[in-house]
């Protein structure tokens, strides 16, 4: 996947923007961020820039369910000037839509985004006011390479240096977005990772990995643990861990963080789990100091209530509200993947498996818990996961489609995104996605024929 990375092209981007905006010397800012960890962090960074350089700002956030023409409609003001900045971050990559908006208006604007674009680039024609960084047209993946926080935080750190202290709001995005362990980042993710170690803004830790849980007791974190999620005791009831922990001679109640190498040695004896490396917000108290927690947290406040993620991101300590947020969130996803892996009947193709969760999971737990099977490889990994059944309202098979990166490298890079345009030239309906990640919505006969003719789509 990393096919000529073009580090030279990019920064001069990023630096073009940072000279315009700059030169630009805005009296009104507009920030529109994306609706994750990371669309948030990303708009805590710009929302310090504005605030140290005195400008006047006002912020949205956009969570893809309508337009960009729509959702501009009730934002863009009537008074048009130069003067006038937006800045989009973690969001603003589909230009086929934005440009044509865009080159009607005499405001700046700023796109700093980190996802795929819509369009070819060479085939648009980019607006004078619109300035553009996007590191994936450079060759740069937007996951492992470049989160949206990072790619924000090297823009605010441009201007104001002294933003780096501000340092740690990045790790929550990288953390949010590439549901990874520490020790993979890669190429910006990993330098902003380390620049920000080195001025001591966060610290990292060593131990054993149960991300989702790394701040609870070994029971809890056994059972709830996402990343690994653990086959033999992910979502299990208390007594099973118990008797487990017991067996080990390990107090059940010690916190993950303390475990000593002895016992994380005993644990790895029977369950696959890795010792790796976490990062620690040390300003912060409880679960809040635990990047990747902290990260799962504002990502479901982001869909439950998004006032709550966008104020406990500066908070020190999580509410009791959010807390219990997040532990029925852990309970259902676990056992929603120990049934996926262990009971719930599935059709294999050679090329796809498909299973009809409906009446099982909840369809709003259906994308999440078919993206975390994926990253676990709960199923075979080497194929294409169809997970959904059919949607009681509109009478439609609704499918989230995931694929590990394993199965992309046997796939000469085509993933979900490429299956679905596809299943929808082929049979209809309608979805989009990334590589690694998609939905789709389709009638039920269509559902039919894509079961089983999928082998031949490849
Ligand atoms: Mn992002």
């Amino acid at each position: 996947m990393t096919q000529n990375l073009n580090r030279n092209k990019f920064l001069e981007d990023l630096d073009n923007a940072v000279d315009q905006f700059i030169d630009g010397s805005f009296n009104r800012v507009i920030a529109i961020s994306h609706n994750d960890a990371d669309g948030i962090s990303c708009l805590n960074l710009v929302q310090n820039l504005l605030y140290k350089m005195n400008i006047d700002y006002d912020y949205f956030i956009y969570n893809r369910s309508v337009s960009w023409a729509t959702y501009l409609n009730g934002i863009l003001s009537k008074r048009q000037s130069n003067k006038n900045a937006y800045i989009f971050t973690d969001v603003g990559s589909n230009l086929m839509e934005l440009i044509p908006i865009i080159n009607k208006r005499e405001d700046h604007f700023f796109i700093l985004d980190h996802h795929e674009l819509d369009i070819n680039i060479e085939e648009c024609n980019i607006p004078e006011n619109l300035h553009f960084v996007n590191p994936t047209i450079h060759g740069y993946d937007g996951l492992e390479h470049v989160a949206g926080a990072t790619l924000t935080y090297m823009f605010v750190k441009k201007i104001i240096p002294s933003i780096i202290k501000q340092g740690w709001l990045t790790i929550i995005g990288i953390a949010g977005d590439s549901l990874s362990s520490m020790n993979n980042l890669q190429s910006f993710n990993r330098e902003v990772y380390q620049e920000i170690l080195d001025e001591k803004i966060i610290e990292k830790k060593e131990g054993i990995i149960l991300y989702g849980a790394m701040f609870d007791s070994i029971k809890n974190g056994l059972k709830y643990s996402i990343l690994p999620f653990i086959k033999q005791l992910g979502g299990e009831n208390e007594q099973t861990i118990k008797l487990f922990l017991s067996n080990l001679k390990i107090n059940p109640r010690k916190k993950v963080h303390d475990l000593d190498d002895p016992e994380i040695l005993k644990i790895q004896e029977t369950i696959s789990t890795e010792k790796g490396e976490y990062a620690f917000l040390h300003h912060k108290q409880g679960m809040l100091q635990y990047a990747f927690e902290h990260a799962l947290l504002l990502n479901i406040l982001c869909f439950k209530n998004i006032s709550a993620a966008i104020s406990t991101i500066q908070l020190k300590k999580a509410t009791r509200y959010a807390k219990d947020l997040y532990y029925e969130y852990i309970d259902d996803l676990t056992k929603n993947m120990k049934m996926l892996a262990k009971e719930l009947p599935r059709s294999e193709t050679k090329k796809a498996i498909f299973v009809d969760v409906m009446g099982k999971i909840p369809p709003s737990s259906w994308s999440d818990t078919a993206s975390f099977s994926s990253v676990n490889e709960l199923l075979d990994p080497f194929k294409i996961l169809f997970l959904g059944g059919e949607e009681k309202k509109s009478r439609t098979i609704k499918l989230s489609i995931r694929c590990s990166k394993r199965f992309l490298e046997d796939n000469q890079g085509k993933g979900v995104n490429s299956v679905i345009s596809r299943i929808i030239s082929k049979y209809g309906g309608m979805g989009g996605g990334h590589k690694l990640a998609g939905g789709i919505r389709l009638s039920k006969p269509s559902y039919n024929l894509l079961k089983t003719n999928i082998d031949n789509l490849f």
